[in-house]
C-alpha cells in the first residue's frame, strides 16, 4: 500500500509543478568516498590548479609512456607500472615512444615548469593523459608518488579491486623546499632486518623523504659486518645483544648493499653512522685492547646512555677508526658519513677535541663528507661538517657560531622529530624524555625559526629519528613513524607559507585508507578526523 501512497504523492505533487524530492532520499547524494582533490596530497604540492573537465580515468588500455632515449623515464615507467598493476589488474605496458594516440601516463624529461629544478616535477591531468614531467629520474619519481596519492586509496591493495580508477584533472608544479629530508632508524638498540629496513624504505618514498639515517652502532649492539675487526659483530652483534638482550643480529656487506641499493631505487640514499667516542661499549666489549684498562667491559642491555667512551690516548684507537671508517666508507655511494659525537660525558672536553682533530680529517679521507650530532660543534669543525640539531631549546650558542662559520645543519629537535617519544602518557611504546610528541606537535613547528641564529639559509633539511630501545618489530616501527613521519616530511617539502594544521590533519586522515591496503600498523591519533 505505501507504494501507491507514494505514487498518488507524487502525481499530486508533479500537478502542482513543485520539485520532485522522494521522502527518505537525501537531498543531494553523499559520496561513497570524499571527493580526491588535486591538493589532497603529503607532502603538500607547491601549487595545484583543478580543472574539473579534466579528469583522467585510468583504463585496461591504458599504457605508460617514457621519454624515447631516457633510461631514467624508462625506470620509472617500469616502477609505476608495476605499483598499478596489482590493484587494477591492467597490462599498463611502458612503451619509450613519442606519443600514443591510447590513453596515457606518460613520463616525460624535460618540458617542465622551470621552477622544479632538480627535484621537482609538473603534473598535468586532462581526460586523455596523465603527463608528469621533470628534469631527473628523481623529480619523475617524485611526480609518481604524487600521482599514487590522486587515484583512489584501493589503488595501494595487493590485488585486483573493482574501483574506477579517476585522478582529478588540473596541474601541479610541485618541488622541495628542503633538499635533505631524512628519517633515521636506530638498528642498534634494537636490531631490524633488510625486509624490516626495506620496508620501512617503501612507506619513506611514499612522502618523498630523501635519506635514510642507519644508526648502525652503539653501546649495546654493532650492526655493520667490519672484515678487519670482526669480533664488531660476531661478538657485537651476536647472540645476547640489545636491549633486553632481545636483538642480537647484523648487517653484513651484502645486507648493507642490499639496503643501499633498494633505497637508490626509490631516491632515498642512506647515510650510515657510527657512534663515537661514546656509545661505544658493543665494540669495547668485543675488543679489549679498545679500552685505555685493556679490560673488555660486559655487554650493555640496558637504556642508559654517557657512560663509555673510546680511549682517546691509545694510537690503537685510531687505528681501529680509520679501518672502520675506511671499510663503511667503501660500500657507501651516497656522499654523507655520520661520525655520531653524541653524549661523550665518559670523555674530557679536551680529550673530545683531540678525537674529533683527528677523526674529522679521515671522513674526509674516505671521500665522505662528514656529519654529527650538534655536539661535534664544541671543536669548530670545518665548515663543510654538517651538525645535526637534536636538542630542546630554541637557543644554541655552539650551534649559532657555527653557522655563523658556514657550517649547514640539519634540524631534528627531539621535542619535535624524535619519533620514539611516546604520543601521550598512554603510549605503550617509546620514552618521554622529550616530551610527548603528538601529530600536532611534529607537525606545529618551522625548522627556519626554531633556533635563534639559525635561518633558511643555514638549513640543509629536516630528519625524523626514531630511536629502538623500545621497538622489536615492523609494526612497532609503523606504530611511532606514522602518523608522525608524513608531518615531518611535509616540513621538509612543502613551502612554509602553505603551512596549515587544519589543511594537512585533513589531508592526513585521508591517507588511512591508504595504510590499510598497505597494512601499516599506524597510531590512530584523536587529533585526526581519520577516513
Ligand atoms: N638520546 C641519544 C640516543 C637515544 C635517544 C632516545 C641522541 C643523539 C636519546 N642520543 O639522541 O642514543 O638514546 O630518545
Amino acid at each position: 500500500m505505501r507504494r501507491r501512497n507514494t505514487m498518488t504523492r507524487l502525481l499530486a505533487t508533479a500537478a502542482l509543478g513543485l520539485p520532485l524530492v522522494l521522502a527518505g532520499a537525501p537531498a543531494v547524494a553523499a559520496p561513497s568516498t570524499p571527493v580526491r582533490q588535486l591538493g589532497a596530497v603529503i607532502p603538500a604540492p607547491v601549487e595545484t590548479r583543478p580543472d574539473a573537465r579534466g579528469t583522467f580515468t585510468l583504463r585496461p588500455h591504458t599504457v605508460v609512456r617514457t621519454s624515447p632515449g631516457s633510461a631514467a623515464a624508462w625506470r620509472v615507467g617500469r616502477q609505476l607500472a608495476e605499483t598499478l598493476r596489482p590493484a587494477t589488474g591492467y597490462p599498463l605496458p611502458v612503451l619509450p615512444v613519442a606519443a600514443t594516440p591510447l590513453s596515457e601516463i606518460a613520463l616525460v624529461i624535460g618540458g617542465a615548469d622551470a621552477r622544479v629544478g632538480r627535484e621537482g616535477y609538473q603534473l598535468d591531468v586532462t581526460r586523455r593523459a596523465v603527463t608528469i614531467r621533470a628534469n631527473t629520474e628523481a623529480g619523475l619519481f617524485a611526480g609518481t608518488q604524487t600521482l599514487r596519492q590522486l587515484l583512489p586509496a584501493r589503488i595501494e591493495a595487493p590485488d585486483r579491486q573493482r574501483v574506477t580508477w579517476t585522478v582529478p584533472g588540473g596541474r601541479i608544479v610541485d618541488y622541495p623546499r628542503f633538499a635533505y629530508r631524512g628519517a633515521m632508524l636506530d638498528v642498534a638498540r634494537h636490531f631490524h632486518n633488510v625486509d624490516e629496513i626495506n620496508a620501512y624504505v617503501d612507506l619513506l618514498s611514499q612522502y618523498k623523504i630523501n635519506y635514510l639515517h642507519l644508526h648502525l652502532t652503539d653501546d649495546q649492539g654493532w650492526r655493520l659486518q667490519i672484515d678487519s675487526w670482526p669480533r664488531l659483530t660476531t661478538v657485537g652483534g651476536g647472540p645476547g645483544t640489545g636491549v633486553d638482550g632481545v636483538g642480537p643480529g647484523y648487517l653484513t656487506k651484502a645486507d648493507y648493499k642490499a639496503v643501499v641499493a633498494y633505497a637508490a631505487a626509490r631516491h632515498i640514499t642512506v647515510i650510515p653512522e657510527i657512534d663515537m667516542p661514546g656509545h661505544t661499549n658493543a665494540a669495547q666489549s668485543a675488543y679489549a685492547e679498545l679500552n685505555c684498562d685493556g679490560v673488555a667491559p660486559p655487554p650493555r642491555t640496558d637504556i642508559e646512555v654517557g657512560y663509555s667512551s673510546l680511549c682517546i690516548s691509545d694510537e690503537l684507537t685510531y687505528k681501529f677508526v680509520e679501518d672502520v671508517i675506511r671499510e663503511v666508507a667503501e660500500i657507501t655511494p651516497g656522499p654523507f658519513l655520520h661520525i655520531g659525537g653524541d653524549e661523550a660525558h665518559a670523555t674530557t672536553d679536551e680529550e673530545y677535541r683531540t678525537f674529533m682533530d683527528r677523526v674529522l680529517p679521515l671522513v674526509g679521507k674516505y671521500g665522505k663528507r662528514a656529519s654529527g650530532w650538534h655536539e661535534i660543534n664544541q671543536v669548530d669543525p670545518p665548515a663543510d661538517v654538517v651538525s645535526q640539531f637534536w636538542g630542546t631549546r630554541t637557543t644554541n650558542a655552539d650551534l649559532a657560531e657555527a653557522v655563523a662559520r658556514g657550517n649547514k645543519v640539519i634540524m631534528s629537535p627531539a621535542n619535535k622529530t624524535y619519533i620514539d617519544m611516546k604520543y601521550d602518557a598512554n603510549t605503550r611504546l617509546g620514552l618521554k624524555w622529550a616530551g610527548y610528541i603528538e601529530v600536532s606537535d611534529a607537525y606545529g613547528w618551522d625548522p627556519a625559526q626554531r633556533v635563534t641564529g639559525v635561518g633558511e639559509d643555514a638549513i640543509l633539511g629536516v630528519e625524523a629519528p626514531l630511536w629502538s630501545e623500545t621497538l622489536r618489530s615492523l609494526d612497532d616501527i609503523e606504530y611511532m613513524a606514522f602518523p608522525r613521519l608524513p608531518a615531518i616530511a611535509e616540513l621538509g617539502w612543502s613551502p612554509a607559507a602553505g603551512h596549515d594544521w587544519e589543511s594537512f590533519r585533513g589531508r592526513l586522515g585521508q591517507q588511512a585508507p591508504r595504510w590499510r591496503q598497505q597494512g601499516v600498523d599506524f597510531y590512530p591519533s584523536p587529533q585526526v578526523p581519520w577516513v
